[in-house]
C-alpha cells in the first residue's frame, strides 16, 4: 500500500464529495497573509482545543496569522499543543479584543451554534465566519462557508481532511492536536463514532510522531488529589434505577467548592455510571451557580439522547448530549429521568 502517488504527491484521503468540495471552499478563503480567529464553543474540550491548536500551527506554516479566541479559557491541559510564543485569548484579553478587530477572518471549530460562542460571536460581524464542525446543523447555525460533517468522528478529522486538501503533510505539531482531537471525541476509539477513517488518520498521525503514551499522559492521566476526591463523591451520589437501564450522578455547587476540585474535573465522570453492565442511559446532573442544573447525558445502546437534551434547548450528538435546565437539581433530575424513560420505551 502507498500513500503517494506516481508522482511523489500525498494522496488525499478517499472522502465524501461534499466534505470535499466543502474543505475547497473553505481553503479558497485561507489565503496567505489573512488574519485568521480560531475560536470553538464555551468550554473547549479536547476537539475544540485539539483542532484549534493543529490548525493555528498550519495556518502559521501556510503564512496567515492565526489567534486563537475563546469564549472561556484555553483548556490548561491543552496548552502544551500550541507553539511556543503562540496565545490563546478570550474575549476579556487586550489581545483577543484586538486579534478579533483585526481578523479578516473567523474560522469556527466544533460548533455553529451562536450561543456556544459566547461574547466571541458578537465579535464576527461584518467579517467571514468559515464553520468546520461535526455537530449536525440547527436552524440558528452560522457560517458563510460552512463544512459541517456529522459523520467524521471528531472535528480534528474534518481538519486533518483540510490540511491533505491542501496538498500538506501534517507535522508532528499538528497531529498531536488532532491525536487530542480524535483521542478525546471517540472515548480512546472505543464510541460509536470510531470508524476504519478514524484508525487510518490516527495511523498517518502516528507516523508523523504521535507518542501515544505521552498523549496517553496528557489527556487522562491528569488526576489532582481534588479531582480524586470529586470522583469519589460522584461515586457516593451515583444511582441505578431499578426499573429502567439508567444510571445518574448528581453533583451539587458545594461539590466542587468543598473538594476544590475544577469543571475539567467533571471531564469524564459521566463515565463511571455508563461503564455499569446493563446500563443504556448515563446522566450527569451538576448544580450551576444560578442554582439551574446542568445535564450530560451519554447513551449506549439506541436511544437518542440529543433528542431529549433538545426538548430542554440543548443538543449534540445522538450518543452524546447536554443542556441546562432552569430547575433545581431534584427538579431537573425528575423531569429528565422522565424524558429518558419514554425514550427508553
Ligand atoms: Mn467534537
Amino acid at each position: 500500500m502507498t500513500d503517494v502517488d506516481w508522482m511523489g504527491r500525498r494522496k488525499i484521503r478517499s472522502m465524501d464529495l461534499a466534505r470535499l468540495s466543502g474543505l475547497k471552499r473553505v481553503l479558497q478563503e485561507l489565503e496567505p497573509g489573512r488574519k485568521v480567529v480560531l475560536s470553538t464553543h464555551l468550554n473547549a474540550d479536547g476537539d475544540g482545543a485539539g483542532s484549534q491548536a493543529a490548525a493555528a500551527h498550519w495556518l502559521a506554516r501556510r503564512g496567515l496569522e492565526p489567534s486563537i479566541v475563546n469564549p472561556t479559557p484555553f483548556p490548561d491541559q491543552f496548552r502544551f499543543l500550541l507553539a511556543e510564543g503562540t496565545g490563546a485569548w478570550t474575549p476579556a484579553d487586550a489581545e483577543g479584543e484586538a486579534a478579533m478587530r483585526e481578523a479578516d477572518v473567523f474560522l469556527v471549530l466544533d460548533t455553529a451554534e451562536p450561543s456556544r460562542l459566547g461574547p466571541v460571536m458578537s465579535r464576527t460581524s461584518g467579517r467571514r465566519i468559515l464553520v468546520v464542525d461535526h455537530h449536525p446543523t440547527t436552524s440558528s447555525s452560522v457560517g458563510d462557508v460552512v463544512v459541517c460533517d456529522p459523520t467524521a468522528c471528531a472535528t480534528g478529522e474534518l481538519v486533518f481532511d483540510l490540511i491533505h486538501v491542501a496538498g500538506d503533510t501534517v507535522t508532528r505539531e499538528e497531529a498531536e492536536g488532532l491525536y487530542v482531537a480524535i483521542a478525546t471525541d471517540t472515548g480512546s476509539f472505543r464510541y460509536a463514532n470510531t470508524t476504519a477513517s478514524t484508525h487510518e488518520i490516527t495511523a498517518d498521525l502516528l507516523r508523523a510522531g504521535v507518542d501515544p503514551e505521552q498523549m496517553y499522559l496528557r489527556i487522562y492521566a491528569q488526576y489532582t488529589p481534588a479531582g480524586l476526591e470529586l470522583v469519589r463523591r460522584a461515586l457516593e451520589r451515583l444511582r441505578v434505577a431499578d426499573d429502567i437501564p439508567v444510571a445518574w450522578i448528581s453533583l451539587r455547587q458545594a461539590d466542587l467548592a468543598q473538594t476544590g476540585a475544577t469543571k475539567e474535573d467533571l471531564e469524564g465522570i459521566v463515565e463511571y455510571a455508563r461503564r455499569i453492565r446493563g446500563v443504556r442511559v448515563a446522566l450527569l446532573f451538576r448544580e450551576l451557580h444560578d442554582g439551574t442544573t446542568k445535564v450530560s447525558l451519554r447513551s449506549t445502546g439506541d436511544a437518542d439522547v440529543a433528542a431529549v437534551a433538545r426538548r430542554f434547548g440543548g443538543g449534540g450528538h445522538v450518543k452524546a448530549a447536554g443542556a441546562v435546565i432552569p430547575e433545581n437539581l431534584e427538579a431537573a433530575e425528575t423531569r429528565v429521568l422522565q424524558d429518558v424513560r419514554e425514550a427508553l420505551s
